[in-house]
C-alpha cells in the first residue's frame, strides 16, 4: 500500500509542534544532500515564536554531517540549538559554537551510528528523515544521502518523514543499507571492491513510530564550486605527478587504487586533474562524498565507479544523473556513513586519501579544524578515518592564506586532527613532501623546503636551530609565536614584506 495515506499527514508547522524544548532531534542529511528541509525551518519558526513569548526553546541536533543551508543555518538564526554533532560547516552556527552558545561534539563520522546505538548522545527523541517513499510496512527509501538515517530511524522514539518528490525514485538502485550489529558479534564485511553491495535498498522503521509524513519538492541546496584557481591547479599537478611516480615505482598497481577526496575546491580540482591525465588509468572511488567534477569523469569513462554516502551535487548536475539513471545507477553505491568511512574497509581496499588541511606543522601533524587551536572552522569530518587507514594519506593546502599573513606551515599546530603517524604526504602549491620513511629532522627539512612559502622558510629553519634537541626538536616557549602574532598583530610575522606573497 502506498505510504503516505496511512500515516498522519500534517503540515510542517503541525509536525514541528510535536518537538519539545531540549528534545534530541536527528535529521537526515550528509552535506546538504538528502537533508530534511521543511521541518528544520518550521522548528526554527516555532523557536522564534516561543522566544518572543519569553519561552525557552532549544533542541539538540544530530545529522549525518554538515547540512548548513537546510538545517544548521535556519536553526542557528533562530537560536534554536543547544547541542550539535558530528560535523558542521555553517557560518552562523560556527559563531555560536565559538561563543559557546552551542555545545559541539566534533567526531569521526563512522563512529556516530555506534555512538547512537549505545546512547552516547542520550535518547533520540525524534528522527526527521527525507525519503522518496515510505511503505506501510516501514520500508523507507532514502534520497540523495544515506548518512546515519538508517540508525536514526531505528533508534528514535518518534519519526517524521519528509517525502521529497524532486528526487528520483530510482535512487534506490544505488542504495545499499545495512546496520552493523553491536560488538562482539560483528562478522567481517564482505566488501572487497568499492561497488560491492551487502544490504538492502531501503532503511527500516517501525511504522508505529511515525507521527507525521509531509511532502516537499525542494532540490538539495548544494552550492556551486568555483573553478580551480592557479594555486589549486599547482597542488593538483604535484599530486598527479606523485601518484604517477608511485605507479612507475610499482607501489601503486597498474589498475590503480580507489581514491577518497574530501569536499571543497582543492579536492574538486585534484579529481578533475587526475581524471584528465591520460597516464592515470581509469579508477574507482571509495569516498564519503560524490561531487560535481566526478559526473563528467564518469561519463568519459575515467571514473569507473564510486562508493559514497552522499551525492553532493548541485541541482543541475543532479538532474544529469536523474536523466541518465541507466548509466549512473550501476556505477554508484550509496551507503551508510558507518560503511562508507569504515576503517577496516578503507585499509583493505588500499584507499588513497586526499584531504585538506588548514595548517601542517614541520613534523607532519595536521590541523584541519581549529584556527588558533580554539576556533572551530568545520570539524574533522571523515578525514581521520580515511587518513589513519589509507594506503597513502595525502594532505593538501595552499602554503599561505590571507594574502600571506598566515603561513600554513608552522612550528607546531595548536590543534591536531591527524598526526605525524598517519600523515604521509603534504602538498602545497610550492611542492610535495613525501614523508614516508623519514625521521623527524628529515621530515622538517622536506616540509619547510618543499611546502612552506619561501617567505617563511628562514624563520622555520631558525626555529629548529633554536629548539631543544630531542628525537623531535621543539622550543615550548616559542612554538606558538606565529599564532600569537597573528592573534595580536594580524600577521604571523608582522615584519615580512608581503608584496611578493602571491607571485611565488
Ligand atoms: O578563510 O573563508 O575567510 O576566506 O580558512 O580556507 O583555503 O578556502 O579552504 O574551503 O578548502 O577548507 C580544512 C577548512 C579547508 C576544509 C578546510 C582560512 C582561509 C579561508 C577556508 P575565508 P580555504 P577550504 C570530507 C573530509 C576538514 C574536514 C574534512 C575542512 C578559510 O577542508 O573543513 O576534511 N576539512 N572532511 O583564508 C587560519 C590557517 C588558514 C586559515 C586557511 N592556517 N589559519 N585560517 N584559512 N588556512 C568532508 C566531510 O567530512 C563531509
Amino acid at each position: 500500500m502506498s505510504a503516505a495515506t496511512m500515516f498522519p499527514r500534517l503540515s510542517p508547522e503541525e509536525a514541528a509542534e510535536h518537538i519539545f524544548h531540549n528534545a534530541t532531534v536527528a535529521f537526515s542529511g550528509f552535506t546538504n544532500s538528502g537533508a530534511a528541509k521543511l521541518i528544520p525551518k518550521a522548528i526554527a519558526a516555532r523557536a522564534t515564536e516561543l522566544h518572543a513569548q519569553g519561552e525557552p526553546f532549544k533542541i539538540r541536533v544530530l545529522t549525518g554531517a554538515s547540512s548548513g543551508a537546510s538545517i544548521d543555518e535556519p536553526l542557528a538564526q533562530a537560536e534554536a540549538m543547544s547541542f550539535r554533532a558530528p560535523y558542521q560547516s555553517g557560518p552562523q552556527l560556527r559563531k555560536q559554537i565559538n561563543s559557546q552558545e552551542v555545545e559541539y561534539v566534533d567526531m569521526h563520522l563512522s563512529h556516530l551510528p555506534q555512538a547512537v546505538l549505545y546512547g552516547f548522545h542520550g535518547k533520540i527523541d525524534f528522527a526527521v528523515v527525507e525519503a522518496t517513499e515510505i511503505t506501510s510496512d516501514g520500508r523507507v527509501y532514502l534520497t540523495s544521502s544515506v548518512g546515519a538515517s538508517p540508525t536514526y530511524l531505528k533508534y528514535a522514539d518518534k519519526v517524521i518523514i519528509e517525502i521529497n518528490h524532486h528526487h528520483s525514485q530510482r535512487l534506490r538502485e544505488m542504495t545499499d543499507i545495512m546496520i552493523m550489529p553491536p560488538p562482539p558479534h560483528r562478522n567481517s564485511l564482505q566488501l572487497h571492491e568499492p561497488l560491492t553491495k551487502l544490504g538492502y535498498p531501503y532503511a527500516v522503521v517501525d511504522p508505529r513510530k511515525i507521527i507525521a509524513v509531509i511532502e516537499n519538492d525542494e532540490p538539495d541546496k548544494v552550492p556551486k564550486f568555483t573553478a580551480a584557481d592557479a594555486r589549486s591547479q599547482k597542488i593538483a599537478d604535484h599530486v598527479v605527478r606523485f601518484l604517477l611516480d608511485e605507479m612507475l615505482a610499482k607501489r601503486i598497481p597498474e589498475q590503480f587504487l580507489p581514491l577518497q577526496a574530501g569536499v571543497g575546491n582543492i579536492a574538486n580540482g585534484v579529481m578533475a586533474a587526475l581524471g584528465q591525465n591520460p597516464y592515470v588509468p581509469p579508477f574507482k572511488m571509495y569516498s564519503e562524498v560524490y561531487q560535481d567534477s566526478l559526473v563528467e569523469l564518469m561519463e568519459k569513462g575515467r571514473l569507473l565507479g564510486a562508493s559514497t554516502t552522499a551525492l553532493t551535487l548541485t541541482p543541475e548536475v543532479m538532474s544529469q544523473i536523474y536523466d541518465n539513471m541507466d548509466f549512473f545507477g550501476p556505477r554508484i553505491v550509496l551507503r551508510p556513513q558507518e560503511i562508507s568511512n569504515h576503517p577496516g574497509v578503507i585499509r583493505r581496499l588500499g584507499v588513497i586519501a586526499l584531504n585538506t588541511a588548514l595548517e601542517a606543522d614541520i613534523y607532519g601533524n595536521v590541523n584541519s579544524s581549529h584556527v588558533f587551536g580554539t576556533d572551530i572552522m568545520n570539524g574533522i569530518g571523515g578525514s581521520g578515518e580515511f587518513t589513519r587507514n589509507a594506503y597513502l594519506s595525502i594532505f593538501m593546502c595552499p602554503s599561505i592564506a590571507k594574502g600571506g599573513k598566515i603561513s600554513s606551515i608552522v612550528p607546531m599546530c595548536p590543534h591536531i586532527d591527524n598526526n605525524e603517524h598517519s600523515v604521509q604526504v603534504i602538498v602545497t602549491e610550492q611542492g610535495l613532501a613525501d614523508l614516508r620513511g623519514l625521521g623527524p629532522m628529515q621530515r622538517a627539512k622536506a616540509i619547510i623546503d618543499r611546502c612552506a612559502h619561501p617567505l617563511y622558510r628562514d624563520y622555520l629553519h631558525k626555529y629548529i636551530e633554536g629548539s631543544r634537541v630531542g628525537h623531535i626538536r621543539h622550543n615550548l616557549a616559542t612554538c606558538f609565536d606565529m599564532h600569537t602574532n597573528l592573534m595580536e598583530q594580524g600577521a604571523m610575522l608582522p615584519d615580512l614584506d608581503l608584496s611578493t606573497a602571491q607571485n611565488e
